[in-house]
């Protein structure tokens, strides 16, 4: 048994005002024990901090936090490692795990005690959720990661993330617990040819200064990685170059690198000249330079569906230095992590994969937005991957839906709660209009038909009854199921309702609202075009309702065309789409049903072909 207390995931405290406060840690504890008690958040207090924490990141944030810090205090707080004298008496509590530690709230003191410095910054935020409530729960925390590395690749084609939104991504991993950053978006030229070879411009390498800098207040690492195999030749000299580069991301702070050989075809892909020059700038760089964390490779084979059978991961697997490590996006390019695809790849890489999981991303369907829940890839694997990274969409707020199921995963993956975790990241999204982004977000999660064949679920929750009107209205007509019927037209209502209050709340999360709006107006038009529809199935009989609910549904068909054709105009997959999995093909299927009926009674010759959403282009 894992578990050494009672594991209460969510529990619901009484605040000081009698107010009942829903209250989760997220990600999710590992062991935990709370006491039906509660004390005061101490306005002053005696520190007693380790030497090892002095001047680092957990102490800074315990700061802010906890502010009153006084020599006479009677509170006592007591932080610090393993190694200090200060957290001795709780050394037994301390998990024996890379960024665990041990947290006790008690009526007169709180102690952090990590395993190391990461460990107690962990306990810090997790003090620092506790601080959120009126009065702190006397309680005792045993907690550590699963997986060892958890965070973001930002490793997608299309715009980068700016320099604000990767600056607010970093505090988000501190607060979350994750500890890895790798920087490698596809687009930008100085991490990928042509511009690999060249140093950035200085003011973009002051922002690189930038982002090292927040990811050591968050106790993240930060990586960068480089992309040379699209034209690498394999000679001294772009060896020099690619060093040289290195040598100029260390000058301004890095201490993580990568390098990425995925999507290239040709020179660049041979496994033994990969193999030659990573353990090169392993041995001459990375051991080198003694403070440089693991090399990191993306291999050209970089999934089940590229190559099984070739000599290429064996290559990697036997002659790459044993501590580089080696990334895996599972069977296929775009899926779920499960145990088989490890136990494939991990004899073959001879060590355990560095996962690159494609999701969120979007970059092979940039008309829809994913924002479901993070499910399905295995419970179980912990031991069996060195690190887990999400590759998200290009919009780094709305990605933050899918990284807090992420962080929440890669942190006790065996208690993880797809379901729980979302809606907890709803709420931090938007705390006044959780609800309303709930509803929005249900709609908007699955990718479409694509190459990838990726596929997510959507409107889980009113698909039975979409399914059954179309089939009853299909078979029965007007004696339909009037429940299903009932339950569709409320569902529609509440998505204009949602609509409509997400496009009126960009204060809320300004981020966020300027990511999704075209989406919104979008979801708008999916919601009323349903209404519409709905009307025109129940008025067969009243020709003039009829008539006015067709051109309303055909108006909004025109509506929806145009805000698909007005934003996101992009080479490949331009466009918005909302509820395109189950919402838009009932309502379409309803519309021409209907239509057809309508034309069969009354011998007239409307439209029942529904516009889809962009012109059909002719091959
Ligand atoms: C997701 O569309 C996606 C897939 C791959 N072609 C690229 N490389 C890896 O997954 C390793 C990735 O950059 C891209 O975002």
């Amino acid at each position: 048994m894992k578990k050494l207390f009672v594991l209460i995931v969510s529990f619901c405290v009484i605040t000081a005002m009698g107010r009942a406060q829903d209250f989760r840690l997220q990600p999710a504890p590992q062991e935990f024990v709370f006491q039906d008690d509660s004390v005061s958040v101490p306005q002053s207090y005696q520190l007693h901090a380790g030497s090892s924490v002095e001047g680092q990141p957990a102490l800074s944030v315990l700061n802010k936090v906890l502010p009153g810090a006084d020599a006479k205090a009677p509170f006592r707080v007591y932080v610090g490692t393993k190694q200090d004298k200060e957290v001795k008496k709780f050394r037994k509590q301390i998990p024996n795990v890379a960024d665990g530690y041990f947290l006790k709230i008690a009526d007169d003191c709180i102690v952090i005690a990590g395993a190391d410095k990461r460990g107690v910054y962990y306990g810090v935020q997790t003090l620092c959720q506790l601080l959120t409530l009126d009065k702190l729960p006397v309680v005792e925390i045993v907690d550590y990661p699963d997986v060892p590395f958890r965070g973001v690749v930002e490793g997608f084609y299309g715009t980068p993330w700016s320099h604000e939104a990767r600056m607010d991504q970093l505090d988000f991993y501190g607060r979350n617990k994750m500890n890895v950053y790798i920087y490698g978006p596809k687009d930008d030229p100085y991490h990928r040819t042509p511009n690999w070879r060249k140093p950035y411009p200085a003011e973009e390498g002051e922002r690189i200064k930038q982002l090292v800098e927040k990811a050591k207040e968050n106790e993240v690492i930060f990586y960068w990685a480089i992309h040379p195999g699209g034209d690498i030749r394999w000679n001294e000299e772009d060896r020099t170059h690619l060093m040289q580069k290195f040598e100029s991301m260390y000058q301004l702070g890095v201490r993580g690198f990568a390098v990425f050989f995925d999507d290239i075809s040709g020179e660049g892909t041979k496994a033994e000249k990969q193999v030659e020059l990573l353990n090169y700038i392993d041995e001459n760089f990375v051991k080198a330079k003694k403070d440089v964390a693991p090399l990191i490779m993306c291999p050209t084979v970089y999934c089940g569906a590229w190559g099984q059978g070739s000599d290429y991961l064996p290559t990697l697997g036997k002659e790459l230095n044993e501590d580089i490590r080696v990334m895996w996006t599972g069977d296929r390019v775009c899926t779920n992590i499960t145990k088989s695809t490890l136990d494939y790849v991990n004899p073959l890489l001879r060590r355990k994969a560095f996962i690159w999981w494609n999701y969120p991303v979007s970059d092979y369907v940039t008309d829809h937005l994913l924002l479901g829940p993070v499910y399905g890839n295995d419970q179980n694997i912990q031991d069996e991957v060195s690190a887990f990274v999400s590759n998200p969409m290009e919009y780094a707020e709305a990605s933050k839906i899918a990284l807090y199921g992420v962080a929440d995963y890669t942190w006790n993956m065996a208690d993880y709660d797809s379901r729980s975790s979302w809606e907890y990241a709803l709420r931090r999204l938007m705390p006044l209009h959780a609800g309303y982004l709930e509803t929005f977000a249900a709609h908007n999660s699955d990718q479409g038909i694509s190459g990838l064949k990726f596929r997510r679920e959507e409107s889980v929750a009113i698909q039975p009854a979409l399914a059954k009107l179309l089939e009853s209205y299909r078979d029965k007509g007007l004696r339909m199921d009037t429940r299903s019927y009932a339950e569709v037209a409320k569902e529609c209502r509440r998505i204009v309702a949602a609509a409509n209050v997400l496009l009126a709340s960009e204060k809320e999360n300004p981020a966020l609202y300027k990511e999704i709006k075209p989406w919104l107006l979008q979801f708008k038009l999916v919601g009323e075009y349903g209404g519409e529809v709905l009307d025109m199935i129940t008025s067969l009989q009243a020709k003039e309702r009829f008539m006015s609910s067709y051109e309303q549904a055909r108006a909004l068909q025109t509506l929806m065309r145009e805000v698909n054709d007005t934003y996101n105009k992009k080479a490949s997959h331009p466009g918005i789409k909302s509820g395109s999995k189950h919402l838009r093909p009932t309502f379409d299927a309803l519309f021409e049903l209907a239509t057809e009926r309508y034309n069969k009674q009354f011998g007239t010759q409307l439209d029942a072909k529904p516009l889809p959403w962009e012109e059909v282009k002719k091959k």
